[in-house]
């Protein structure tokens, strides 16, 4: 704990993502650039899990959220993007090249095409198409979190390896500190799968799914985006650790004010996970149950999953 540069992410899908982020903190690059880079992996990746491979709305059609913040506080985000491969750059763009922070829908997606991203198919990945017929058997109304894992048959929040042997997650955040030491993060996510046309979570909003702050610290959310969003829940952990909390613990108090809102008994039906760095590159995560894991790089020989400490 404590170095840098030094690169987080959420999940498995962490672990590449992480590996492509650190080419550019290994040579003297900014944070910014490798949080952009190191997600737009999972973001291609076919079957796995963020991006255009990942799970349909209830209305069969693939809608795509992400934020990215930059070490001076900037923002851009994109919200329920369609048929666009990284909706992580469009992000990027939307920060650099507008006066706005968000674009959301068609809005965005003519914003993405005027900058020369391509219109991909409308057409779900083979896995998706596969999870999407099955869930339409019963059209179950309420969206779930990661109903993937569940009908995998494992444990309701294990990640479920899928066929082609990537982990299904669908959501990717990640945080880094470069040897500058400046601080800077990214979200993205095709959302909760079988969601309401037009639902949102907190991956692509400032402060609920990411945010930074480059005197302090930076903060990332996975799980059930409804919950983040009803607690701020990553501007809360940076304040935390602005007051001195440690990473850990900062994402240990907003995991417990979800927990005190709802109760244990539901809690036991949400995962939410948090993860975070501080100023000095001490990191920690905390979740409401177990199954949540984050990659961390610091060095060419070490990139390595660890399981998050949970509540309950
Ligand atoms: C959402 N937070 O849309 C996302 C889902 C997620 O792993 O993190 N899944 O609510």
């Amino acid at each position: 704990n404590g170095k840098k540069p030094l690169v987080l992410s959420t999940w498995d899908a962490g672990i590449d993502a992480n590996k492509e982020a650190w080419k550019i903190l290994r040579s003297g690059g900014r944070a910014f650039d490798a949080v952009e880079k190191g997600v737009m992996v999972t973001e291609s990746s076919i079957n796995c899990c963020v991006g255009l491979g990942g799970n349909p709305d209830r209305e069969g059609i693939v809608t795509l959220d992400a934020c990215i913040m930059d070490e001076f506080g900037n923002a851009g985000g994109v919200l329920a993007l369609e048929r666009i491969l990284h909706p992580i750059s469009v992000a990027r763009r939307v920060m650099e090249k507008t006066p706005h922070v968000y674009l959301v829908g068609d809005g965005a997606q003519m914003f993405a095409v005027e900058q020369g991203f391509p219109l991909e198919p409308q057409k779900l990945s083979p896995d998706a198409e596969k999870e999407y017929k099955k869930w339409l058997e019963k059209s179950d109304y309420k969206p779930q979190i990661n109903i993937e894992q569940k009908e995998g048959g494992q444990t309701a929040f294990a990640p479920n390896k899928l066929s082609n042997g990537a982990w299904n997650h669908d959501t990717i955040g990640m945080i880094a500190i470069d040897a500058n030491g400046n601080l800077s993060g990214s979200c993205t996510t095709s959302g909760m799968a079988f969601k309401m046309r037009g639902r949102v979570g907190d991956s692509p909003l400032v402060g609920a799914g990411l945010f930074v702050d480059n005197e302090v610290g930076a903060a990332v959310s996975t799980g059930l985006g409804e919950e983040v969003i009803k607690v701020c829940g990553t501007h809360l952990v940076v304040e935390l650790m602005r007051q001195g909390y440690s990473p850990e613990n900062a994402c240990k108090e907003a995991v417990n004010r979800i927990v005190k809102h709802n109760g244990i008994a539901k809690s036991k039906e949400i995962q939410v996970g948090f993860l975070a760095l501080n100023k000095k590159g001490e990191y920690g995560a905390y979740c409401i149950q177990t199954g949540f894991s984050f990659a961390v790089c610091d060095s060419d020989t070490h990139n390595e999953l660890i399981p998050s400490k949970h509540m309950i």
